[in-house]
C-alpha cells in the first residue's frame, strides 16, 4: 500500500511503499477514506517526543472495513468507521470506571512481542504511532480504537471526529463540565480550538469568548458559536475578558501550547474558574504562579486535558449524530482536500495560517 513516512525526526514525510499484514484477534482492516493533518503530527515529526523511526504517523481518520480478526465483536465489515489515538483494554479500573482516556494498560491495543508486525516496510517493521498509522491508504487497529459512525456523514467531516472534534468539544463537554449560564475562553482558534467553542455552545455555554491574533480565524469562531471575539495582538486578553465578564470566565482553554498563553488562561478566570490546558506544549515549557494568599482566595484550578477526556466508542458516535442533526459545524473545518503526496507543502501552508485542516482523500 501507499504510505507516507518519517525516517528521521526532522526529515519530510515521504510516499512510499508498506505492506500491512490481515488482521487476527479483535484487529479490524480497513480502507481509509480520509486523514486529517493534525498539527500533533507536524510537532511529533519535527521536534524529538522520543518516537521509534520510521515512523507511520496520522491519527485522524475515517474509512470502510474490509476485513474483521475472529476476536472482533462490535464491528463489521462494509461499516464506516472513525479511529482514535486513546488506546484503552476495557479491562482495568479505570476503564471500568468510565475513564477508557485514563487506561492502565494501553498496550492491549497492539501486538504482542513475537507476533509479526501489522505494518513493514522493505520487511522491516514500521511505528505504528499511537496505534493509530493514518497516512496511509490500508490501516489495521484493535477494534477498541475506532468508533462505527452514521453512514450520512461524509468521510472528511467523519475524519476529523477522531481527534479535532473529541479533544476540543470534549475539553469543554467532559473535562470542564460546562454547565448552562457558564462563562467560557478559548485562546487559539485553530482545528481544536473551534471544536471547544462547538462543545461550548452544547453545553449552553452563556459567554463564549474566541481569543486569537488572527482577525480571519476570530470570524470563522462566530460561525461555530463565539459569542465575542478578542484579537490578543491589539488588546490585552486578560483585561479584555474580565471587562466582558465582570471580573473573569468560568473556564479557559489553551489550545496553543505555549507558555505566555497558559499563563494568560489562568490570569483570565474569575474567582472559581478553571483554566485547561489542551495544546501541546514543546518538552520543557514551565510557567510560574503566584501561590500566595490570593491563590487561596481566588480558587483557582489549572487541569491537563488529554482528548478531551474521551469516552471513544459513545462519544464518536454522538458527533457524528450532531453533524447529521445540523446541530455541530464541521463542513467549515476542511479547508482543502489533498493528495498524499502533499503532505508537507500542507503543513508548511497551516503553519504560515490560512488552512483550519487539509484532510487526504486520494491516494
Ligand atoms: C495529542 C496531544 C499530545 C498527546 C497525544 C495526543 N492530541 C492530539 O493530537
Ligand atoms: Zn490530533
Amino acid at each position: 500500500m501507499k504510505a507516507s513516512v518519517i525516517t528521521e525526526v526532522g526529515k519530510p514525510f515521504m510516499v512510499v511503499e508498506m505492506e500491512i499484514a490481515d488482521p487476527i484477534g479483535a484487529e479490524v482492516a480497513f480502507d481509509v477514506k480520509a486523514s486529517g493533518l493534525c498539527h500533533t503530527d507536524l510537532h511529533f515529526a519535527t521536534t524529538d517526543f522520543g518516537h521509534q523511526m520510521p515512523a507511520l504517523f496520522g491519527h485522524e481518520i475515517s474509512g470502510v472495513v474490509t476485513a474483521i480478526g475472529p476476536d472482533v465483536t462490535t464491528i463489521a465489515v462494509g461499516d464506516h468507521v472513525v479511529a482514535c489515538l486513546v488506546q484503552f483494554c476495557g479491562k482495568c479500573e479505570k476503564c471500568l470506571s468510565g475513564k477508557t482516556y485514563e487506561c492502565k494498560h494501553p498496550e492491549a491495543t497492539m501486538r504482542k512481542e513475537g507476533q509479526p508486525p501489522r505494518i513493514t516496510m522493505d520487511g522491516q517493521p514500521v511505528n505504528q504511532v499511537m496505534g493509530v498509522g493514518g497516512f496511509a491508504e490500508k490501516a489495521l487497529m484493535h477494534e477498541n480504537q475506532l468508533a462505527v459512525v452514521n453512514k450520512q456523514i461524509p468521510f472528511a467531516q467523519a475524519s476529523l471526529i477522531g481527534c479535532a472534534v473529541v479533544t476540543g468539544a470534549g475539553s469543554a463537554i467532559h473535562a470542564a463540565k460546562v454547565a448552562v449560564g457558564d462563562s467560557v475562553a478559548i485562546i487559539g482558534t485553530g482545528g481544536v480550538g473551534l471544536n471547544t467553542i462547538s462543545g461550548a455552545r452544547l453545553a449552553g455555554a452563556r459567554r463564549i469568548i474566541a481569543i486569537d491574533i488572527d482577525d480571519e480565524k476570530l470570524e470563522a469562531a462566530k460561525k461555530f458559536g463565539a459569542t465575542d471575539v478578542v484579537n490578543s495582538k491589539t488588546v490585552d486578553p486578560i483585561q479584555a475578558v474580565k471587562d466582558l465578564t465582570g471580573g473573569g470566565v468560568d473556564h479557559a482553554f489553551e489550545v496553543i501550547g505555549m507558555a505566555m498563553t497558559q499563563k494568560q488562561a489562568v490570569e483570565m478566570c474569575g474567582m472559581g474558574g478553571q483554566a485547561y490546558f489542551i495544546g501541546l506544549a514543546k518538552p520543557g515549557t514551565t510557567i510560574e504562579l503566584d501561590t500566595s494568599l490570593q491563590a487561596l482566595l481566588d480558587q483557582k484550578g489549572v487541569h491537563g486535558v488529554l482528548m478531551g477526556s474521551v469516552n471513544l466508542k459513545a462519544d464518536i458516535p454522538m458527533y457524528a449524530d450532531f453533524y447529521v442533526q445540523g446541530r455541530l459545524v464541521l463542513d467549515d473545518l476542511v479547508t482543502q482536500e489533498i493528495n498524499i503526496s502533499e503532505i508537507n507543502e500542507a503543513y508548511d501552508a497551516l503553519t504560515k495560517g490560512g488552512i483550519i485542516r487539509s484532510v487526504i482523500t486520494s491516494f
